[in-house]
Order: C-alpha cells, then structure tokens, then sequence
C-alpha cells in the first residue's frame, strides 16, 4: 500500500494536544499507518505566496508541507469564494451569498497554483485525499497535469439541493470538475444524494447505482460516511484529572442546579440568536426553570473579518444582556456566554456535569459537538442531548430530542422533554448512541473511505 497524502485548507496538529478537533484524529491514524504528506495553507500571507518555499516540519513518518498565500489569494480564494460565496449557499442561505467573478476565478487560480506545488510531491502509489469545500477544482487541476493516483474527496460540510445549487453561478461547471475526483464522500445520505441528483439532472452524468456516477467516461463513487470522533478518548478526558478540576468549580457555582451546554464557532450556520430565544422561551413559557436551570454558550469567535459573524456577536451581547435583566436573582444568572476556546479536556469536564447538550444548528455538515457531549457523560446519569434535525448527526442520533431550531416553542418544549426525562429513558437513549459512537469512530470513518477508493479503476 502506498502513501497517503492529504489536502486541506489548515494542517495538522499531528498530536492530539487536547485542542485537536475531530478531524485530525482520523486522518493522523491514516497518514501513521502508511506514511505520507500533510499539505495546505500555511495560514500566513506573503508577497511570494504561493510561490514561496515550502515550510515544512516532519514527525515520525508524516510530512507536514505549508505553503503562504499572497494578500489577493486571501481576500479572493479564502474571505471570498470559499466563505462569501461557497458555505453561505451550501448552507442554504443564498441570502447572505456573494457572487463575484474574480472571487471565482481567485478560488480556480489557488486550487490551480496549489495543485501545481503538490503535483513534484506525489509518487506513483499515492492515494490523495483531499478536503472540504475550499478545493473542489484541485483534482481537475490535477488531471490537467497528469496526475494519475486515486483521488479522494471528502465535503465537511452540507451539499444542498440542486434547486439551491443551481443559484450558483457556473454551478454545473464546478460539479463538471468535482467529477475528476474518484471518491467523493459526504456527511450523510441527503448531502450524497443531493450531489448525484445534481449531477444526473444538471450535467447530464449516468447513474450506475450503488452509489456510483458516471461522466464522460470516468466513474466516480458519491456516497455518505459519517465522520466520527474518537469517542475512547474523548470519553477519557471526562474523566482526567484537568477535567475533574473543572468540574469541581462548575459544580460549586451550580449549586445542584442544572445548566444546558452549547459550544459553537460563532457562525450563522449555527443557529445561536435563534437558540438563546428558544431560551428565553422556556423560561416564559415552562417557569418552573427559573433560578434551576441556566444556559451556558462557549462560542469563540471565527473569522472574525467577515461583516455576518461581527453581527451575530453583537446580537448574541445583547440577547444576553436582555435574558438576563430580565430572568436573573441575586443568587443566579441566566445566560452565561463565553468566548473564548477551551482545551478539550476542559471542554469535555464541562459536558460532563450539564445535564442538556444543546445543539441547534440551522444547518451542519455533521456537527461533532453532538458526538463529544454524549462520548463525555457517566454511563449511570447521563444528560439529554437536543439536536436540531438539520444537524448531519441527526441521521445517527435519532435518540437524541429531535428539534427544528427555527422554532422557539418547539426547542423550549424540547429542553423541557429532556429536563424531565427519566433516568431509565436518558440511560437507554444515551446507551443506543454511545454503542454507535464507539463504533463509528473517526478510524472506521478514515478507514472506509480509503478501501473504497483504492478499489477504483486505474485513471
Ligand atoms: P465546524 O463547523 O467547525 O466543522 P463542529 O463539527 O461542531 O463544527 O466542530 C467544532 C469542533 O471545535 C469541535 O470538536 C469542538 O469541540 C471544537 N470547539 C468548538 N468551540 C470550542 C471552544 N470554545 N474551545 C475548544 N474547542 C472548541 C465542520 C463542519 C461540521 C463537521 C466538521 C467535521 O461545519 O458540520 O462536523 O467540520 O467534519
């Protein structure tokens, strides 16, 4: 078997340092087993950008290669096609979409020049697998150059309708292109089969069945796997001694009441405004919570530049402000928002002694926080997890108190189902997904993506 190789926008940390999300473990036991190359964005900006040298930093047998970008590659490829353009509409929010020709042709340029800098780097038995949406063209750009090896795709993200897709301008172009790729995987079942109706309906490709598509006369296999966390080890850090610490102070300032838990990126997608009014909501309508049970949203800002996300913070400050003058006692405190990160070992301490995971977003690839709140819970008293239906991880976790995250009553009457759900029932709930996490872990996920897309045909 040869090397792996992957591609995606950030890289590393090779380590799990605590703050690793999901994603690295998988693909860190991938590229271990086999040996290979990390490679992607620096995160730094040049002059040179993508012409400059490799940085490069090697641990045991995985190579880490990064490469700057320049000012204009930043503003177009990243601010711009990917996050102005690309994950407002597979988000569903055409609403918010920019659409721009140069952010579209700076998006071509980088996959283009990135593919160009990868393309000395691959041996003949590579397999390449590549990441998320801020390189859909890179295997066409690769094709071009003569590039032969397996090539994987995996989308972190929604793939929406073809009625949503079609807004995109030169949709049907960038899927022509996706189709170089042999393997494409997504999160779940509707995001695959969004893409095949797609490519069926709007390029004109055949499908073959068993998840495979044909265009032209090359095959491409478009089918879901969801991604997974290492739920042993996330399960052990709830119980670590930093975990146990932090614990202990949440406790002492809960003082047997109960709080529910949201940990988000502050991002549209996520639903948070909508969440903290469901809040609100539970408080008017079931009054019984108040001065019981408090709401605590950890949400550290991300990309920070884009006008949208400064917004929702500013609406998120407020919504707190009002919550709380409204609902607070001297001895208690409604909404407690937090931005900044936390270890993951603290992370899970905090999942640990919230009796709600609340977990709303309006739309998400998967949504790993759903997968970390129920790996963290003891086994003889474990919390309730809400789930928004509109999360990928709803197809697994049917357990979970299913909510639509647009409306208010249905989320608060959601919190109140699962604050008073029996401990029988939390326990079976809890139990059923806990026994699929395990199984489903981020090593099954990498795993199967790489037998299937080394038994396609030789390009
Ligand atoms: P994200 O949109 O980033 O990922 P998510 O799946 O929720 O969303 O993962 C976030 C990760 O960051 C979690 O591991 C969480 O623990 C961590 N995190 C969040 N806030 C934190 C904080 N304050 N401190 C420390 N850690 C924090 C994209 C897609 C998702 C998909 C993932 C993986 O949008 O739908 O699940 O990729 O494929």
């Amino acid at each position: 078997m040869g090397r792996l190789v992957v591609v995606s926008n950030r890289v590393g940390p090779l380590k799990d340092t605590g703050r690793a999300g999901g994603l690295a473990v998988g693909l860190v036991d991938a590229l271990t087993k086999t040996g290979g190359i990390w490679f992607g964005w620096s995160g730094d900006v040049s002059d040179e950008g993508t012409f400059g040298p490799f940085k490069k930093q090697k641990s045991r047998s995985v190579q880490m290669i990064q490469v700057d970008m320049t000012q204009a590659d930043y503003d177009l490829f990243y601010a711009g096609y990917a996050n102005r353009t690309l994950w407002p509409v597979m988000h569903y929010r055409l609403d918010l979409a920019v659409f721009d020709r140069r952010y579209e042709q700076g998006y071509r340029y980088v996959n283009e020049r990135l593919a160009s800098r990868l393309r000395p780097l691959i041996e003949p038995d590579d397999t390449i697998w590549v990441h998320d949406y801020h390189f859909l063209t890179m295997a066409a750009s690769l094709r071009n150059m003569g590039i032969k090896n397996p090539l994987a795709f995996f989308m972190h993200i929604p793939f929406p309708a073809p009625e949503i897709l079609a807004a995109l301008p030169n949709a049907a172009s960038i899927v022509r292109a996706m189709m170089a790729y042999d393997l494409l995987g997504f999160q779940t079942e509707r995001d695959a089969d969004n893409f095949r109706r797609f490519a069926v309906e709007e390029i004109g490709a055949a499908d073959l069945g068993d998840g495979k598509i044909r265009y032209g006369n090359h095959e491409t296999i478009v089918r879901a796997y969801p991604i997974g966390i290492d739920a042993d080890a996330f399960a052990r850090f709830a119980i670590s001694p930093e975990a146990r610490r932090h614990m202990a102070r949440l406790e002492k300032l809960l003082g047997g009441r109960q709080q529910m838990i949201g940990v988000d990126r502050i991002d549209y997608s996520k639903g948070l405004p909508e969440r903290f009014r469901a809040y609100e909501r539970l408080l008017e309508d079931y009054p019984e919570n108040r001065g019981q049970l408090s709401m605590m949203q950890i949400a550290p800002p991300s990309r920070a530049e884009l006008d949208a996300y400064i917004d929702i913070r500013r609406e998120l400050d407020e919504m707190t402000g009002h919550v709380n003058g409204r609902f607070a006692d001297i001895d208690w405190t409604p909404i407690r928002f937090l931005t900044k990160s936390f270890p993951r070992k603290v992370l899970s301490g905090i999942y640990r002694v919230s009796r709600i995971g609340l977990v709303t977003p309006l739309r998400d690839g998967m949504n790993l926080v759903a997968k970390e709140y129920i790996a963290a819970q003891r086994a003889e008293d474990p919390g309730v997890l809400v789930l928004s239906r509109f999360a990928g991880a709803a197809s697994e976790m049917k357990e979970a108190v299913i909510v639509n995250p647009h409306s208010a009553e249905e989320v608060a009457a959601g919190i109140q189902s699962a604050i008073t759900m029996p401990l029988d029932e939390r326990r079976d709930r809890w139990q059923a997904m806990f026994d699929r996490l395990c199984q489903n872990d981020a090593i099954a996920w990498s795993n199967a993506i790489m037998a299937d897309v080394r038994t396609v045909k030789p390009n």
